[in-house]
């Protein structure tokens, strides 16, 4: 007899694996020849339902990591992989696939959990498409209620200080450096080199709130709409990118789908 946490871990497992399934069926489509691959364990099972089509449909597809870990996917299914700096720069993915720390009732997300969130930016923000595959605990009404860890930053290690000064006055509740995996001393170092620092805050605000209304200056401090939060966070000198992939960015516009076309859950 399995115990309740046992039963909890399927139904998210499954959970997952239903959503990877079906985001694989309504936006993979046969036609496409490039595909972003993002990171996280929901990934793997968009990675397995993209194999479960077979060379008759992938053979013509390449796809594109956004670090180590889903390389490696790639590699292991068989997949062809290529890596984002060399696709040119007249063309784009025509989608790419990825998971989320936490989703918002405007497909805001939360990303970065697993350190990757610089490349995860730069392949979504290449992609006509972005698909966000997350299983439902992922989903809240308001950024930072799911997700209580803090939105993740890439930071440049000898501005990590500072930036947490500055993180306070924004009204982040505790910013900290994350650290390494366990049993390894000293902060988590990303695959650029850098540091990740989490910044907690209240629960972000969507245009459309009655507190939004009112200027930044004159709500209760950290009481930030994402787009608000956003445009502040990636001015801090030493923040290199942040884990908000929010609706209102140039990318979206300008060449790729920095914003889910769709969440699954
Ligand atoms: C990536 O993997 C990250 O942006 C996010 O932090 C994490 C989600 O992982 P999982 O699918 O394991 O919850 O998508």
């Amino acid at each position: 007899m399995a115990t309740a946490a046992e039963q909890q871990t399927q139904l998210v497992e499954t959970s997952k694996r239903l959503a990877a399934f079906q985001a694989v069926k309504d936006y993979l489509k046969p036609e496409y020849t490039r595909i972003g691959i993002g990171s996280g364990s929901t990934v793997v099972y968009v990675v397995e339902a993209i194999a479960a089509l077979g060379p008759a449909v992938t053979s013509t597809m390449t796809f594109y990591p956004t670090g180590a870990q889903s390389e490696e996917l790639i590699e292991a299914a068989g997949l062809r992989l290529q890596y984002i700096s060399k696709l040119p720069a007249d063309q784009q993915l025509d989608v790419a696939f990825d998971g989320a720390d936490e989703v918002d009732d405007d497909l805001n997300l939360i990303k970065g959990g697993g350190a990757c969130l610089w490349q995860e930016k730069i392949v979504a923000a290449s992609a006509r498409q972005f698909v966000c595959v997350a299983d439902f605990r992922k989903l809240s009404s308001r950024l930072g209620t799911a997700w209580k860890k803090g939105i993740p930053i890439e930071v440049l290690p000898m501005a990590a200080p500072r930036v947490l000064g500055e993180l306070r006055r924004l009204g982040s509740l505790d910013p900290r450096v994350r650290p390494g995996l366990p049993g390894k001393a000293g902060a988590c170092v990303t695959d650029n080199g850098l540091w990740i620092v989490d910044a907690p805050f209240p629960p972000l605000l969507l245009p459309g709130d009655a507190e939004a209304a009112a200027a930044p200056d004159s709500r209760p401090a950290g009481t930030w709409t994402v787009d608000e939060l956003a445009d502040r966070l990636i001015k801090i000198p030493g923040v290199a990118e942040i884990g908000l992939f929010y609706g209102k960015n140039g990318l979206q516009v300008a060449s790729g789908a920095q914003k889910p076309v769709a969440a699954y859950f």
